[in-house]
């Protein structure tokens, strides 16, 4: 199959509807989504050698996270099937979304998070869009579980990843990288908390495979917090913590996708600390300008680790996603970072601590 795009980017359900499931065009809520940067990182050769290392910054979609490839799919099939509300449990990132594309489409949006640990940025957003945010006693797992006995007996959508066009959507991820290289890279570094986009990235590259866009297929690693890392342990964690929030989950819902993603592709699900991902989480952003949240940092976490264990060698091709902004978490961005110099409004005191 021969590609060619012309033109200004329609959003994600228009440029790669050949590969989406059906759906009436009044119906299409988009803001644009999709067609994000795959950045070369040219600063940290200390670290990767010869190992080409690319950057997936989904950061930059609307609402500042991947998520928005999903909502976009999931919320246009909520209006096509006539929903007046949409409803999902969120680390925060996917409340952020799901208030914006319900906005966007007149629609009502209730969303759960945990009441505490979850970033002032994704907050702020879920409360601007106009949601209706309920903070819950207790973590991500509980807030899903509420939302599964909502939706079984009342008329509001669940936007949760276990609604498949989240899937469908967040697919298109792969297909981007795809298409930018040209073929798909040797690696694909993700982060992990309920495992839906490394499930939807492996479903992507499979079908740009089988359509012969792509003739290779990478290996699918994805990486949790060491606190919260029931894949790796083999089963669920009652009480998870790390301070990348956005991963904060004990019970993934596509658990089984996660799993399947990595043997089928001959990857792996492995684990990071908080501190190898606090420190991957600064040298994307002091090294190489690029600010994400500490979440999406996991997965450079991973690729750091598996270099200094020498499964990444000279030649290989390795993409990070990034699934979040920086911009989402301003108080574990001012944690990480050494304190502003304080100063009088005085050029010889300045030039002085400036070392002129
Ligand atoms: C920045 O928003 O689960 O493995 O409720 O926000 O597909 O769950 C967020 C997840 C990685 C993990 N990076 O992705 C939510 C939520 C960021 C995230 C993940 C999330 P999945």
């Amino acid at each position: 199959m021969q590609l060619t795009r012309k033109g200004l980017w329609a959003g994600l359900i228009r440029e790669f509807r050949d590969f989406l499931p059906e759906i009436k065009d009044e119906a299409i809520t988009t803001l644009l989504e999709g067609n994000t940067p795959l950045i070369e990182s040219v600063n940290l050769k200390d670290i990767f050698g010869d190992i080409r290392l690319l950057l997936k910054y989904e950061g930059l979609n609307p609402t500042g996270s991947f998520k928005d490839r999903g909502m976009t799919m999931a919320v246009s099939k909520a209006r096509e099937e006539g929903a007046k509300a949409v409803i999902c449990a969120s680390t925060g990132n996917t409340s952020a979304s799901a208030a914006a594309y319900a906005a966007r489409a007149g629609m009502k949006a209730y969303v759960l998070v945990p009441d505490g640990g979850i970033a002032l940025g994704k907050l702020s957003q879920a409360m601007m869009h106009g949601a209706m945010v309920l903070q819950i006693k207790g973590n991500f797992d509980d807030a899903l579980n509420i939302v599964k006995a909502i939706t079984k007996d009342y008329p509001v959508k669940m936007v949760n990843s276990i609604n498949p066009y989240r899937i469908e959507g967040q697919k298109t991820g792969a297909f981007e990288v795809s298409e930018h290289l040209g073929y798909a890279p040797t690696y694909h570094f993700l982060p992990v908390g309920n495992a839906g986009n490394i499930t939807a990235y492996w479903k992507g590259y499979k079908e740009y495979y089988k359509e012969g866009i792509i003739s290779n297929l990478p290996k699918m690693m994805g990486f949790q917090a060491e606190g919260a890392a029931p894949i790796v342990l083999g089963h669920p964690v009652e009480d998870p913590h790390t301070l990348a929030t956005a991963i904060k989950i004990g019970n993934p819902a596509s658990w089984e996708g996660a799993l399947k993603a990595k043997e089928e592709s001959g990857g792996t699900i492995g684990m990071v600390t908080d501190d190898e991902i606090i420190e991957a989480y600064r040298l994307l952003a002091a090294r190489e300008g690029v600010f994400c949240e500490p979440a999406s940092a996991a997965s450079l976490a991973g690729a750091i680790k598996l270099k200094k264990d020498g499964v990444l060698i000279d030649g290989d091709t390795v993409v990070c996603t990034l699934t979040g902004h920086g911009l989402k978490d301003p108080d574990n961005a001012m944690n990480a970072s050494p304190k502003p110099v304080k100063v009088a409004a005085d050029v010889k005191k300045i030039l002085k601590i400036m070392g002129f």
